[in-house]
């Protein structure tokens, strides 16, 4: 390893609130639009999870041992307000307190997102992101917050747009489980921009002391083989995923390339986008305020021209070779046979995070700042046999990915590129809320049937690039 960090780089590890607290049914939580889902599905529980509730002191003591010097966290919006609205819960209230403090006591700034894929069931059940009400709703929640939690100076509306939308409306493997609902798809989309957009301008209106931002996972598309029917394919599916989020987020509008291209995705499915009068004003007031741009990366995809219906599959049991994604009006994924891909068939491709990073820079110069606010490798791991407290696991293939990655941000950087910290996903091992509790990511293995904490070898490694950072 050649690579030290900068002064005053955020060295940070991931967390959300319903992957790692369990403790879903304490302390007058509410159900969030997973529980009965999961429930139902019977394939796995976010029941303990990582115990998160009860253990955060041990997983913040190991994220000081281990050279971290940020969290990120989310607040469980069902915590606070069992409905979404109405009054709160003083129970939850004070446990993220709790928890805020534990982070400022032992040195970790602790980063926080207003919401990361928990919409309350009740919402969800009135049509979640689709329904403007639920705008107003997060608006008040997101006041709530601020007016509370002073001591968080560092936040994130929204979780990755794309996912909520794509995810509950294309792929189908979040409820509800539409598949290629390109309207709803689209609209959420939207409706989710406004929401953050509304809470942004509600947070520099009101003075708070702090930052805000959001959160995109982009995900370069590349042509392949390279041809000009590929090449537009790859243009239309980095439309839908990536630069109808990015335009309206830092330039507040949607500017005509991006809209030519999810018009012809929209004609292709019969499909439409509504915005209401106004809508626009919101969205430009707040493309100037963000204080920052938490950007998820994980792997690029290639694409290739497709004429024929939608229909896709989802590997959500790490099966190599079982994903597949052809989209009417817009491309199917193909693979690269250049590029490995991990146990899930996401391609790992650190130059991917290089070109994304440039890319935004050149193309949205609103953006103040930038934080890789997740990257990581999914994994099956195990326990060694003859297992001892202080056993360390060996996770050699994560170990290198991170390395990789911070290569290509560092190289970024070093060409201009305002990026200045990084956050592995994740803390620790976690619930995945497609995959359970096989893929594993965390720098600290959890033994879900015990809840005791193993250090990882990419926790050492971790910490001793961490000790390069001058003081
Ligand atoms: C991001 C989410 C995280 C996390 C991660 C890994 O999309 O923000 O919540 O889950 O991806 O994804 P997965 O758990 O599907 O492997």
């Amino acid at each position: 390893r050649v690579q030290s960090l900068p002064k005053g780089f955020i060295w940070g590890g991931a967390t959300a609130a319903y992957q790692v607290e369990g403790a879903t049914k304490v302390d007058g939580k509410g159900k969030t639009m997973w529980d009965d889902y999961l429930q139902a599905q019977g394939r796995f529980s976010p029941d303990p999870a990582s115990d998160f509730y009860h253990r955060y002191p041990e997983d913040i003591a190991l994220s000081k041992k281990y050279g971290l010097n940020a969290i990120r966290l989310s607040i469980a919006w069902t915590r606070i307000f069992p409905k979404g609205y109405g009054e709160p819960v003083q129970a939850g209230v004070d446990y993220y307190h709790r928890l805020f403090k534990e982070c400022l006591d032992n040195g970790i700034t602790p980063y926080v997102s207003l919401h990361h894929f928990d919409s309350p069931k009740t919402l969800f059940d009135d049509g979640d992101w689709l329904n403007r009400k639920n705008i107003d709703y997060f608006v008040d929640y997101a006041k709530f917050c601020f007016d509370e939690f002073k001591e968080v100076k560092n936040w994130f509306t929204i979780n990755e747009l794309i996912s909520l939308a794509f995810s509950q409306y294309i792929q189908g493997n979040f409820p509800p489980n539409h598949h290629f609902d390109v309207t709803s798809a689209i609209q959420a989309q939207h409706n989710e921009l406004l929401a953050h957009a509304r809470v942004v301008n509600l947070f520099k209106d009101g003075g708070y002391d702090g930052r805000i931002g959001l959160i995109h996972v982009l995900q370069p598309v590349y042509p392949y083989p390279v041809t000009p029917e590929n090449q537009h394919a790859a243009d239309l599916d980095d439309a839908f995923m990536n630069a109808f989020l990015l335009d309206g987020t830092f330039k507040g509008e949607y500017t005509p390339k991006t809209m030519k291209l999810i018009n012809e995705i929209l004609d292709a499915n019969d499909a439409h986008l509504d915005i209401q009068l106004g809508d626009m004003d919101i969205l430009k007031k707040a493309s100037t305020r963000n204080d920052f741009f938490g950007l998820n990366y994980y792997q690029p995809s290639f694409f290739a021209a497709y004429d024929g219906d939608s229909t896709n599959t989802f590997n959500g049991t790490g099966t190599k070779g079982t994903t597949s994604f052809k989209f009417k009006g817009v491309g199917q994924a193909v693979k690269n046979p250049d590029i490995p891909t991990t146990d899930w068939d996401w391609n790992i491709d650190p130059e991917g995070l290089y070109d994304i990073l440039k890319r935004v820079s050149i193309e949205y110069p609103n953006i103040k700042e930038i934080f890789i606010t997740e990257n990581g490798l999914g994994m099956k791991e195990d326990l060694p046999e003859g297992v001892t407290d202080d056993t360390i696991i060996d996770d050699p293939k994560r170990i290198d990915f991170v390395d990789q990655h911070v290569a290509a941000l560092l190289k970024a950087r070093s060409e201009g590129v305002n990026v200045n910290g990084y956050f592995i996903w994740s803390l620790q091992d976690q619930f995945s809320w497609a995959n359970g509790y096989n893929k594993r990511y965390g720098l600290f293995f959890v033994d879900f049937t015990n809840q005791k904490r193993y250090v990882k070898k990419s926790a050492l490694w971790y910490k001793e690039l961490a000790d390069t950072m001058p003081k």
